[in-house]
């Protein structure tokens, strides 16, 4: 363990990549990030390492730009915070095939995470490069640097079963080889409750206060505390209250947690191809603390802040501290910890079915400095505003091209052959989400007078497929309900001589999670047929074992036509809306200001968008969920949506902006437009002997729209007078004190609120300002 007693820690965690929001300066992000988590009271920063990002190509490195990892965790050091290095090199992460390149798959014999000396060769080769070069830096803490602990492998522990004996080995296997590469600082197996000596093994989950280490001596660790969800396309926006984030929190460090981390703290964007899945959405919002934007998600952040510093003011007695716990049934409880210099005092209510699940922290067991469900932070409802620097921002004005398929379509013409059906992964080596199926099949005019009603049946595990019979679009389909296979079946219309059978299996994120994860079939699996039907019969012609021509990648992508410079030639003409397979281009000017800037995408189908090149990511508007994963309680928010997709201000040019969208399934880009997004308003609802603070975030308040004190109702955005306030100064004080200032201070202890006594019960000042 470390030397002297473990230090109480509560950090943060967001992805390695996350700094690659700026492309140009992907320092200044990194530092803005590490300043915020800084200021969020929090000690240290984990970080993955993506495999697939740094090795893209066995044996070629990328270190470069927005994947400098030794910036980052240089980055981390200079704002003072440590760092938590999870090598894994498994990340899961909703990731792109959890962090693993495709081209390990494809190695002769390999089979992940066990036994398997292809695999273990590998990833100790991955492993002890990446040690090798934090070591030549010096960041480890035992050489005076951030790093305190390392990670081998992640949550095994969950997927070991069907490996077996094997299974077991291999973890015995990682301890040795990560202890062997001697760094120094103790390595840490999260989910693995029979981790090897020394390796400590840690908790990830949404509670981990009855977790106990497999070694009772070392420390109680929370490497993953889910301060919300992933999104996936279909699915509904995750959403994890305030109040059960600081319980789960305050009930950890209450039954002996030493160090606590926020998965997400800020989950950021999943630009490009970088989501998992199948099926991950673009957002990785996660509803943390700092939302997608690095905006600040209030109450949530300011909230665990709160508690951080409480927290941390008792850092030496609950590190030294003797324990006494009472228990007073009901899952009542109290926690004293005591040293020579005084107490410290948890009261933990956890009764699941009544509204009282709460714990109160009193740093001197006489004064409640702390109560996880009483919520004194402001709520933050962000807005999305249209783009001030265009002219009339409804109206960009578009050219189009469509994606040449007649190679494909017509000729069934592609770059390889096999007289099977091959796993996509297999073929295109994941270098695009695009890889073309495609076959000709022979009929004589007689087949076609038995068959009269034909259709094209396919066995599909594409995440999304379109199927084309002699150029003709007959359908696309994708997987629903969280199922991963289904069969799609559609009339199709067969010529005599030759037919051209041209599939499009297109790859929505590569499964990245589960035992066996990797070898989950992608693309079209099969079997494939052509089925006839008259009143007599019906016949049913495989064609699973034809002669298959295959063709990774789209042509425009190999044109790159999504690059700004691109020569290709547009049109202005007749720009067709609710057309698939089509590209689309526009100029913008980039919206006024420092606001993190938006894309709204609602009215597309499925595709990929690009900003001066830059990738964005997957959009897919038409397949999201028609409710919000809200209950009445979360209303701290206005939902986040997946029709609005990040551009990174270092993406943009102070002059013309290219905008370049790939439509797959058809759409209307004439509703597209650029947005900003800002806090709108803030709310607060607080009882008395409290002190609120409103900020618009480095902009004037503008006016108070409610104020009231006494027993207000309603939520952020409805609030209501109550019964016992009709002599209200609430508004008076409120827009004397806050109108025109970037924050302000309200302390409601003072006498200054005019307001009858609402019958001896505590009293609340409930307030909405307009930012
Ligand atoms: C990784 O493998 C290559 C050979 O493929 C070898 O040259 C290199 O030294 C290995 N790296 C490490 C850190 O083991
Ligand atoms: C904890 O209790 C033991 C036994 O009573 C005592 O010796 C020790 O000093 C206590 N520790 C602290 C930090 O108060
Ligand atoms: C052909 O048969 C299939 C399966 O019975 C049916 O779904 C489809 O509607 C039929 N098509 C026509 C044009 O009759
Ligand atoms: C778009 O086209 C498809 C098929 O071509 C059609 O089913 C759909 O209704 C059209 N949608 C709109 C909004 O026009
Ligand atoms: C690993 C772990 O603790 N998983 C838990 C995460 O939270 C869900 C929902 O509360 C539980 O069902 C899991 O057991």
């Amino acid at each position: 363990m470390m030397v002297g007693p473990s230090p109480l820690m509560v950090i943060a965690e967001f992805f390695f990549l996350v700094q690659s929001i700026t492309l140009e300066a992907p320092l200044r992000c990194g530092q803005i990030l590490s300043k915020k988590s800084k200021e969020g009271g929090l000690d240290a920063i984990e970080t993955y390492v993506f495999w697939n990002a740094h090795e893209p190509t066995r044996r070629q490195y990328d270190f470069s730009g927005k994947l400098d990892l030794i910036r980052f965790l240089k980055t981390i050091k200079d704002e003072g915070l440590y760092g938590v290095l999870r090598i894994g090199p498994y990340a899961c992460a909703e990731w792109n095939y959890g962090g693993f390149p495709v081209w390990l798959h494809n190695i002769l014999g390999m089979v992940f995470r066990t036994t398997n000396k292809a695999f273990m060769d590998e990833m100790q080769n991955f492993t002890t490069m990446i040690v090798d070069m934090v070591k030549k830096e010096k960041l480890f803490a035992s050489q005076g640097g951030p790093i305190i602990f390392a990670q081998i492998e992640n949550e095994y522990g969950n997927v070991m079963g069907p490996y077996g004996e094997a299974g077991k080995t291999y973890i015995k296997w990682c301890a040795n080889m990560a202890q062997a590469l001697d760094v120094g600082v103790p390595w840490i197996m999260c989910q693995q409750n029979d981790a090897p000596q020394p390796m400590l093994n840690t908790c990830n989950g949404f509670y981990c206060d009855n977790f106990k280490p497999n070694n009772p001596n070392t420390p109680k660790m929370w490497t993953e505390n889910w301060t919300g969800w992933f999104k996936q396309w279909g699915g509904k926006n995750p959403h994890r209250t305030t109040e059960d984030v600081a319980y789960s929190v305050a009930k950890f460090f209450q039954w002996g947690g030493t160090f606590n981390n926020y998965y997400m703290y800020h989950g950021g964007t999943n630009f490009d191809r970088t989501a998992g899945g199948p099926y991950i959405t673009t957002s990785y919002d996660y509803d943390a603390p700092l939302d997608e934007y690095g905006n600040l998600n209030q109450p949530k952040y300011g909230h665990l802040k709160k508690l951080h510093d409480v927290l941390h003011s008792m850092e030496k007695t609950l590190t030294y501290g003797n324990i006494s716990t009472i228990d007073f049934g009901k899952s009542a409880s109290a926690t004293i910890y005591t040293t020579g210099e005084g107490s410290s005092c948890f009261f933990g209510n956890g009764n699941e079915n009544s509204d009282a699940k709460i714990i109160t922290i009193l740093p001197d067991c006489k004064t409640e400095a702390y109560n996880t469900a009483k919520i004194t932070t402001q709520t933050s409802m962000m807005v999305k505003k249209p783009n001030e620097a265009e002219d009339d921002p409804s109206t960009l004005k578009w050219s189009w091209r469509p994606e040449n398929m007649d190679d494909f379509l017509l000729k069934g013409k592609g770059e390889s052959t096999k007289t099977q059906l091959v796993d996509q992964k297999v073929v295109s080596n994941d270098q695009s989400d695009y890889l073309w199926y495609m076959t000709t099949v022979k009929f004589r005019k007689r087949d076609l007078v038995l068959g009269k009603n034909m259709t094209l049946r396919i066995s599909s595990t594409a995440h999304v497929l379109h199927a084309f019979v002699n150029g003709k679009h007959i359908g696309n389909q994708h997987a629903e309900n969280g199922k991963f296979h289904y069969v799609f079946e559609k009339d199709a219309k067969f010529k005599s001589g030759c037919n051209v059978i041209s599939l499009l299996s297109i790859t929505v994120g590569l499964q990245n999670y589960g035992s066996f994860f990797e070898s989950v079939p992608t693309g079209i699996t099969g079997p494939i047929s052509i089925i006839g039907r008259n009143s007599d019969e019906t016949i049913v012609k495989d064609l699973s074992a034809h002669k298959w021509s295959y063709k990774t990648g789209l042509n425009g992508f190999e044109n790159q036509l999504f690059r700004t410079e691109s020569s290709s030639k547009w049109s202005a003409e007749s720009v067709p809306l609710n057309r698939s397979m089509t590209w689309y281009k526009t100029t913008f000017k980039a919206p006024f200001g420092n606001d993190p800037v938006v894309v709204d995408l609602l009215e597309l189908g499925k595709g990929t968008v690009w900003v001066n090149g830059n990738n964005i990511g997957r959009y897919w508007p038409a397949f999201i969920s028609s409710g919000d994963g809200c209950s009445v309680k979360c209303n701290y928010r206005g939902a986040y949506h997946a029709e609005k997709y990040h551009v990174p201000r270092s993406f943009l040019n102070a002059g013309d902006n290219t905008l370049v969208l790939f439509e797959e399934m058809g759409g209307n880009p004439s509703l597209v437009n650029l947005q900003t997004t800002r806090v709108g308003s803030v709310c607060a609802n607080v009882y008395e002997k409290n002190v609120i603070e409103l900020s618009c975030d480095r902009k004037p308040i503008s006016a108070i729209k409610f104020a009231s004190f006494g027993n207000p109702n309603g939520n952020c955005g409805s609030f209501e007078m109550g019964t016992c306030e009709e002599i209200n100064n609430a508004v008076d004080i409120l827009t004397q004190e806050c109108v025109g200032k970037e924050k302000c201070s309200i302390d409601i202890s003072t006498e200054k609120f005019r307001a009858p006594d609402c019958g001896g019960a505590a009293r609340r000042l409930a307030v909405e300002a307009i930012c």
